[in-house]
Order: C-alpha cells, then structure tokens, then sequence
C-alpha cells in the first residue's frame, strides 16, 4: 500500500502544552511521523509526496473564515508583539452558551477562543503548512483510490484531524484530514462512503461534519466521554439528525477496557458498515488505544493492531487510512505498519 508523507509535517513542533495545570513537553511531536515513515520504510513500503492541492475539498469540509483565521493565525499573533515569535498563543476565553458566535471579535486571542474547543491545541508559525500538507496527503490518497483502482492507501500525516471540526480546532488538530478524504471519495465519483474512527478519542469533529448526511456512515469506537476527552460529544445516543439520522454510531467503552472488549465493539461497528453499502472506507487509525499510550487507558498490544488489519480486510472496501492520535512514538511505527501489513496480507 502507498503512504502519503510529507516532511512539512515538522514544521508543526510546538514546544510545549498544558497538562494538568503543568506545562510540559507536547505528547503530539514530529518523532511521530518520523518512527511511522521509518518503520514503514523498514518493512519496504513505498512512499510519496502528496500530489494533490486540498484547497477546493477544504472549502467544502471547513468554513471560509475558520480557514482565513487559521491561514493568517501566526502573522496575526507575531503583528501584535515581536516577542511572540518565542510564544504559542493559547485561548482563554470562549463564547459558551449565551454568548455569540456569529461575530467574529477584533482581538487575536478572542478570534482563537471562537476557533477552539480547548487549549490543547498549541499553535506555531508551521502550523498551517503542516496541517494543509495532510490534508493534500489526504486528498492524494482520495484520488489514488479513484482514479488508479488502488485498493487502499495510507497517510502518515500529523498534526492530527478528527477533533476538528467545520469551524474549530482542538486536541491537538486543525484540519479534519479524514473528513478531506472522504469528500474527496465523493469527488471522485462514490455515492456511499463509511469513516471509521478507532482513535481512543471520540472523533468529534468528524461526527459534527458529517452529523446530517445520510451518504456518510459515521461509526467510532473510543472512551466513554464521560471521563475521557473530548468529553462533550461522542455518546451512544447520538444517532444523526434530519436526512443523517442512522447514520452516525457511537461505540463508547469503558476507561480501562481490554482488548476483547474493544474488538467485540468493532465487529459491531464493521457490521453496520458492511450495512452501508458504501463504496469506500475511511479510516482513521488513531492509535491511543495501544496498552502503554500515556494519556489513554485501553489495552491493546501490538499483535492486536495486526488483528485490526484483518477485520478492517475483510470489510472489503477500497480504504484511505489516516494517521490520527498515539503518543507513544516508540511503538507508533509498529502498531501502525501492523494494521497495514496486516489489511494487505487479509
Ligand atoms: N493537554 C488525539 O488523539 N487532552 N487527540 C490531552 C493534555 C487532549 C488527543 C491532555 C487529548 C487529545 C488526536
Ligand atoms: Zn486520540
């Protein structure tokens, strides 16, 4: 299987996050990509630049002043201070219940506050670039599967995309890579396509995107909101709304569920895909859910990524897979070149 790659990936190297109330080094860094590309290379797999320009599908994927403000984020910030080219912005403030959301506020930090879910999203003067390289990787892999007949592909892209939605960023992603590849599979002529989320975070960004269409199967397995991240969405009831409903599925799992757990709500999940009739798979292969991730609880070894591939095979469908979460870098490169080698060999 191809991978799309694409070093401006590391010009996206923010210093440092909050993390209970510390700060400290971001667990979302370039030695993601990096062990990803290198374990891959080792195995033998061939590698690409993207060769796509995302910008058209972007548009149809995020809001025209979501992608203004993220495009212009870091000459904004620095415009008010030469001292902050040493700083990360970070929002302190957010238009909650009552307050508007239709203006968009004069103020730099006001403007980032409207445009974020957290402030786990650091942002450098890389950031943009780096983002809108995965979303071309994205898009790349979209087309390769239109137009070549290839039967899957993969994009080792970071930062990652699921928690962003149509007009706002958050844990640690801008640009929603998989709700790129996924318009850019009905831009390419598929009437049906599924996404499906295995991060152990709730794809919420996807899910919101996606919420009221009935030509996007959404379906994701992750921790259970209610004490895991992204906490406000990603509950089993919601189900789609208008023309979408039925089409959206949440698997949420206990914190701190076993592997025989997490494969029994992905049989569901892959059942209800099959049911979609779709003509293409997203995936996005978050891979947080591995035993040692140090900010995610579920249990999954090395060999189940493999066992991963072999379900997600034997679906059957043309796949993009995207790189989403996964903080142990060590590992990262393995688990994910398991479910690839695994996906090519089933
Ligand atoms: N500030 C993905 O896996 N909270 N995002 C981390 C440290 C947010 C994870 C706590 C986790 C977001 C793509
Ligand atoms: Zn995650």
């Amino acid at each position: 299987m191809i991978t799309f790659f694409s070093s401006a990936h590391a010009l996206h190297a923010p210093a440092y996050e909050f993390f209970r109330g510390d700060r400290v080094a971001c667990f979302e860094s370039p030695a993601r990509a990096e062990r990803v590309l290198h374990e891959l290379t080792t195995r033998g797999h061939a590698v690409r630049a993207p060769d796509v320009d995302s910008a058209d599908v972007l548009a149809q994927v995020h809001t025209p002043r979501y992608l203004a403000f993220l495009a212009g984020a870091w000459s904004q910030w620095l415009a008010l201070d030469p001292r902050h080219a040493d700083l990360q912005p970070f929002p302190s403030v957010w238009p909650v219940r009552t307050l508007r959301s239709d203006l968009e506020p004069a103020n730099f930090t006001a403007r980032l506050g409207l445009y974020s879910i957290d402030n786990g999203s650091p942002l450098v003067a890389g950031t943009w670039a780096a983002a809108k390289a995965g979303a071309d990787a994205a898009a790349s892999a979209a087309r390769l599967l239109s137009s070549s007949g290839a039967r899957s592909a993969f994009c080792a892209t970071r930062p990652p995309g699921h928690h962003a939605g149509a007009d706002f960023m958050g844990g640690y992603c801008f640009l929603n890579n998989a709700a790129v590849a996924a318009q850019s599979l009905f831009d390419g002529g598929c009437v049906r396509v599924a996404v499906l989320d295995v991060d152990y975070h709730h794809g919420n960004g996807t899910q919101s995107i996606f919420y009221d269409r009935a030509d996007v199967l959404f379906a994701s397995l992750h921790g259970d909101p209610r004490t895991e991240y992204p906490f406000y969405l990603g509950h089993a009831d919601e189900t789609g709304a208008g023309a979408g409903e039925g089409f959206n599925l949440n698997l949420p799992l206990p914190a701190g569920s076993a592997a025989d757990a997490w494969f029994a709500a992905l049989d569901v999940a892959c059942s209800r895909i099959e049911r979609h009739r779709a003509d293409a798979l997203v995936v996005s292969l978050g891979l947080d859910t591995y035993a040692d991730d140090p900010i995610s609880t579920f249990a999954l070894a090395s060999s189940d990524f493999s066992r991963l591939g072999d379900r997600l095979a034997r679906i059957g469908l043309p796949t993009v897979f995207i790189l989403e979460g996964g903080y142990a870098s060590e590992a990262l490169g393995i688990n994910a070149a398991n479910v690839l080698d695994a996906f090519d060999g089933g």
